[in-house]
């Protein structure tokens, strides 16, 4: 048995994975990642679904990692000869970067431009305003138990595992999981076998009956897609929630939806008690500019961002930073200047 390799392989079922690791590893694997292979066409609704599994006897890499990102452009940049108020050119660039216009009111008002003629000067306070507005967020604590709600598909369930591997690998503790999704759907899921490997008791409503009522006890709560355009389907997510006494309710959105759509998810904070929200897909934004408007000023606390589709990596609690790195200004436009 080597103690140093590391090892990816495919497998079908959780014993066909257990067997391969004790096999390689005895007691000592540490799953790195595994991704479910999506496969096309008719047969994928046939066949069992495939995972791929790297694991290794080795430390487990540290979660939240902040991936390096190109600064933005640092050289001085002036345009002394251009006909636009300065306040003009300025709006222009970061409206054309995405930026939303009640951000940058609030930051005109609470930064009058003065004297100031240098717009990189400009553009590095205005990122100075948005992480000071990020430190004045009063960031709410998270409870024992924890449900992701979000529009289906958004990455609820991959976003689950992603902090149950947190709770196992880094903080060494043994959530356990709800499904609720009523009596949709059984057997094989990417979220039973990863807990399955995990040794971490997943119940699914309407199927187990979950008894143990330890207050302590940390529950993490896989709820099914909503239709946030549904008022039923909120009112009944709603109920579900006060029923298992769910005390954050955490909203998941694809970084990627537009903001119409961001604005409805985000106008059901009060009808679902939602207190944090996690963005996903990150990897996929080219630009994730208008996300600080809801990060900022959406009403909810920020939880954490997820940025692939590892289920045990891609991922990180520390949304400041990770923004901050993936914010870029419209680099054609600063070429004007
Ligand atoms: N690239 C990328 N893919 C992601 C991310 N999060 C989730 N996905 C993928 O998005 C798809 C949907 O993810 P799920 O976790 O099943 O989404 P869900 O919200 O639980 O879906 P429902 O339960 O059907 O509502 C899967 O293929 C995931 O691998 C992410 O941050 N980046
Ligand atoms: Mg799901």
């Amino acid at each position: 048995m080597d103690k140093r390799k590391s090892l990816t392989f495919k497998a079908r079922s959780t014993e066909e994975i257990i067997r391969t690791l004790k096999e390689n590893f005895g007691e000592n694997a540490r799953v790195l990642s595994i991704y479910q292979i999506k496969r096309r066409g008719l047969t994928r609704f046939l066949k069992k679904p495939q995972f791929e599994i790297t694991a290794t006897a080795g430390e487990v890499p540290l979660q939240g990692a902040i991936p390096q990102e190109p600064p933005i452009a640092t050289k001085p940049l002036i345009n002394p000869s251009s006909s636009l108020p300065l306040k003009q050119q300025i709006q222009r660039i970061l409206t054309h970067s995405g930026f939303s216009q009640p951000l940058m009111d609030a930051f005109f008002e609470n930064e009058p431009l003065q004297d100031q003629y240098n717009i990189q000067e400009i553009l590095n306070n205005f990122f100075h305003f948005l992480q000071k507005l990020y430190e004045q967020l009063n960031v709410k604590e998270l409870g024992k138990r924890i449900a992701l709600v979000g529009p289906s598909g958004v990455g609820k369930t991959l976003t689950l595992c992603k902090l149950i591997a947190q709770e196992v690998f880094t903080l060494g503790q043994k959530p356990v999981v709800i499904k609720l999704d009523g009596e949709q759907s059984g057997g094989q899921n990417i979220l039973s076998v990863f807990c399955n490997i995990l040794g971490i008791f997943v119940f699914q409503e309407g199927v187990d009956q979950y008894m143990s009522y330890d207050a302590q006890q940390k529950m993490l709560f896989d709820h099914e897609g909503v239709n946030f355009f549904d008022p039923d389907a909120v009112n009944s997510c709603n109920a579900k929630l006060d029923q298992w006494s769910v005390d954050t309710r955490v909203l998941v959105i694809n970084a990627l939806y537009d903001t119409d759509f961001l604005n409805q998810c985000f106008s059901k904070i009060t009808d679902l008690k939602l207190t944090h929200c996690i963005f996903t897909h990150l990897d996929e934004a080219t630009q994730s500019n208008k996300l600080w408007q809801y990060v900022l000023k959406g009403g909810l606390s920020p939880y954490c961002l997820s940025f692939g589709q590892s289920l045990t990596a891609d991922f990180t609690p520390h949304v400041l930073s990770y923004l901050l790195n993936k914010t870029k200004i419209t680099e054609d436009l600063l070429k004007l200047y």
